[in-house]
């Protein structure tokens, strides 16, 4: 596609879209430090083509601060609690900051004891999980998180929702090539989504969720409306599902995504949950180099006619918008710069 004058008006390269998200979240009241790091997870979902949770988030991370439902400059308070345990309290801030936080400690036990978790609780996490694990394999580590959501999701079985939305994010190193990523919702599709094709006036593929009366629909809106979602393939994702509620609340001593009850603050959007990490420093597991097994799946994977890794389209997309920018949507664009003031 050839750019045209408007398109190239509208595109940002990766760096000042960093310092635009900066400017809305610290003129809506987060310290310096959060608004930096939710700048770059959110710029970088939206360099990386994963949309639902990009700058489309900005306005509920935006009504949530006004609401009061979050503290915006919360300071994580760590906790080392055994050789290979680290817990957060991230009072009633965001879930990244806190990780940010702990992050050093954590490697430092994860290289050291060969594994480590990372346990944050009293958090609230809006956007998407491989942020948060993917920097690892870079390290040559692996790593797998959960985070629990808010109530949409009706359990395999059961007649009204509970279970959140649910994300599972892996990341493990390879010898040669991006890292191995994925992370899905254990939802049929993401809320997220969910509120895009609503946006857009798109009809959802059949099995992703119910209508306010329990019956399958197609419609975004019946969803959102008084309905809910639906796991992905059945008891297995409803499963999966639960224990990313007993994973990232239970454990953590977070809430559940059905315990917490934000009617009393309007415009609140986010989570107020959980989060886990489990980190594990392959080279202490007797046998061959990791990276180099790791490896030797994807070939074999790619030897039986595999064309898509998960990962590799958010990595396409990545180049591509470091050659061509990251663009936007003209009302999206001035939206994004009212909101910081410009
Ligand atoms: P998708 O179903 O779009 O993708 C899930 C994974 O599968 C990704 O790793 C994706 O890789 C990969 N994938 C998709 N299609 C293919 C294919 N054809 N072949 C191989 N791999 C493929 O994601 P979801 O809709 O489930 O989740 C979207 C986002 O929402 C996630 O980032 C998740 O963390 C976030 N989320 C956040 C929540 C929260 O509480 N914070 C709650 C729920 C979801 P690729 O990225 O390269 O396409
Ligand atoms: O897309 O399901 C979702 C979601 C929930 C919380 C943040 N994202």
């Amino acid at each position: 596609m050839t750019a045209t004058p408007e398109m190239a008006a509208n595109t940002l390269d990766f760096d000042a879209l960093v310092v635009l998200l900066e400017q809305i979240f610290l003129r809506h009241g987060t310290s310096a430090d959060v608004a930096r790091t939710l700048a770059l997870n959110c710029a970088g979902a939206e360099r990386d083509g994963a949309h639902s949770h990009g700058v489309f988030r900005i306005p509920g991370y935006v009504s949530t601060l006004k609401s009061g439902w979050v503290n915006g400059k919360a300071v994580p308070v760590i906790e080392d609690v055994a050789s290979g345990f680290v817990r957060v309290d991230a009072g009633n801030g965001f879930a990244q900051p806190a990780l940010a936080a702990a992050r050093a400690l954590l490697v430092e036990k994860a290289r050291s004891a060969g594994i480590a978790v990372l346990a944050i609780r009293n958090s609230h996490h809006f956007a998407a999980l491989w942020p948060d694990v993917e920097p690892f394999a870079y390290e040559g580590l692996v790593a797998l998180s959960v985070v629990n959501s808010m109530t949409c999701v009706v359990p395999h079985g059961a007649d009204r929702p509970l279970f959140g939305t649910n994300p599972i994010a892996f990341a493990a190193p390879r010898a040669d090539g991006e890292p191995i990523v994925f992370d899905l919702a254990t939802s049929a599709i993401a809320h997220g989504d969910v509120q895009i094709a609503a946006r857009k006036g798109e009809r959802l593929p059949a099995g992703m969720g119910v209508d306010g009366l329990g019956q399958p629909t197609q419609d975004p809106k019946a969803i959102l409306e008084g309905g809910a979602l639906l796991p992905f393939g059945g008891h297995k994702g409803s499963a999966l599902s639960m224990m990313v509620e007993l994973l990232a609340a239970a454990l953590t001593g977070g809430n559940f995504s059905f315990e917490f009850d934000w009617k009393n603050h309007p415009g609140a959007k986010t989570p107020w949950t959980g989060q886990l990490l489990i980190v594990i420093d392959p080279s202490k597991a007797a046998g061959q180099n990791f990276a180099e097994r790791s490896q030797e799946l994807v070939r074999q994977m790619h030897g039986v006619g595999l064309k898509r890794l998960p990962g590799d389209r958010r990595h396409h997309q990545r180049a591509k918008s470091g050659v061509n920018g990251i663009q936007l949507d003209a009302e999206t664009l001035a939206n994004l710069r009212e909101l910081a003031g410009m």
